[in-house]
């Protein structure tokens, strides 16, 4: 039975999926052990992502809504209950109510009478297919603090910096400049994920010293990728942010390794995906357990070919709607050309977001990456910072 579905499932996930269901009614009381007994038999991604297909298979997430005087001790014994059955609890506190979501198979509840537990007003089951990362779960806006900077709340961030760490004293002279025009954090790769085999693919974990050094000389916070699952312990002792670039969103084994450390993350968003299946990416994250989740919104493809990407700033108010997370902008990516990263910045700002991500250089016709040609250079990123103000006043912000 196994062999045959794991078969299926390399030839085609659509067509499984009615048998995956059947099959984990049948397998329910045994998933853990079939789930260890796939592993260890092919021990390959095939029969991890079975396992997990099939639990997703009747998966139907909800919320529990505590009343709002309801005690530490009464949400503790409903969390208690719910770890009991077998199911995962996240708590996400509010200033109104504690919301608890319940992962995994709700019909693992039984007749456990979650609605008359003390404490307890509401349940709800959560509609959207991302579900921490949506509305229902979540009213309020999230606050990702980082170092005392919020991203978020009133405040707009701003992080900057060369797109590729070449030399202590690139980085260095880079971070002074952007922490004097009011950057928060400085920004710059240290491992790159090239689209050729051939391009320049960053200096590693000497460039992580190089990063180490500017926030030394400055106190800017750092922002720098993470690109496979076993960086993520390396990267994570160097970096106050990690960032998940365009073309690793859809890496799913990377997403949950990152949800596994306790740091903040820019998603940025893949730069083919639409706006659900990057919330469902945030969604791999906040499942295992990590809530500090920014979202980065950096261009998709279209048919356009002028700007390096189409920069869609629809999705700032989407975002807002769909989701508590905080959604930043990064124009300089987004459009690819220097004299157009200005005005989508200020864009970026009027239409919500809660942050920006700018690329700038001090000698940017010699960039190891090409990225050169959408880095501003440090005065036009000063002149920014300060045209910058009035829109963001007019909206409600500060920067
Ligand atoms: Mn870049």
């Amino acid at each position: 039975m196994l062999g045959i579905f794991f078969n299926g499932l390399e030839r085609s996930r659509g067509s499984v999926g009615a048998i995956a269901n059947h099959a984990y009614k049948a397998w329910k009381p045994h998933l853990p052990e079939i789930g260890e007994f796939a592993s260890s038999l092919l021990n390959s991604s095939a029969a991890l992502d079975a396992t997990q297909l099939c639990v997703g298979g009747t998966l139907e997430t909800m919320v529990i809504v505590t009343k709002t005087d309801a005690t530490a001790e009464q949400i503790g014994t409903v969390v208690k209950r719910i770890e009991a059955a077998g199911l995962k609890a996240q708590i996400s506190t509010g200033e109104q109510h504690t919301v608890i979501g319940v992962i995994g198979d709700k019909s693992l509840l039984g007749d456990i009478p979650i609605e008359s537990m003390s404490g307890v007003e509401r349940t709800m089951p959560i509609t959207a297919p991302f579900k921490l990362a949506s509305r229902q779960f979540r009213e309020e806006p999230t606050i990702v603090a980082v170092n005392g900077t919020k991203f978020g709340g009133k405040q707009l961030p701003v992080i900057a910096g060369p797109c590729a760490v070449e030399s202590t004293e690139q980085i260095v002279t880079i971070a002074k400049l952007v922490k004097n025009a009011g950057a928060s954090f400085i920004r710059g790769g240290a491992f790159k994920p090239r689209t050729g085999p051939y391009s320049f693919q960053g200096y590693g974990k000497s460039a992580l010293k190089m990063l180490k050094a500017a926030k030394e000389e400055t106190g800017l916070s750092i922002v720098t990728e993470v690109m496979t699952p076993h960086e993520v312990e390396l990267v994570g002792e160097w970096t106050d942010v990690f960032q998940l670039g365009t073309r690793n969103m859809t890496n799913f084994y990377l997403l949950r390794e990152i949800g596994r450390a306790q740091k903040p993350v820019i998603l940025k968003r893949g730069m083919a995906s639409t706006i659900e299946e990057w919330l469902l990416a945030a969604e791999y994250i906040l499942a295992e357990g990590n809530p500090d989740v920014i979202l980065c919104e950096r261009g998709i493809r279209t048919f356009e070919t002028h700007t390096r990407n189409t920069l869609d700033l629809n999705a700032v108010p989407v975002v807002h709607e769909l989701s508590h997370l905080p959604i930043i902008v990064d124009p300089s990516h987004g459009t690819g050309i220097r004299s157009l990263v200005s005005d989508m910045t200020k864009a970026s700002v009027a239409s919500g977001a809660d942050g920006l991500l700018l690329e700038v250089h001090h000698d940017p016709d010699h960039s190891m990456t090409g990225d050169g040609a959408q880095s501003l250079f440090p005065d036009q990123f000063t002149q920014l910072m300060q045209e910058l103000k009035p829109i963001a006043i007019a909206v409600g912000r500060e920067i």
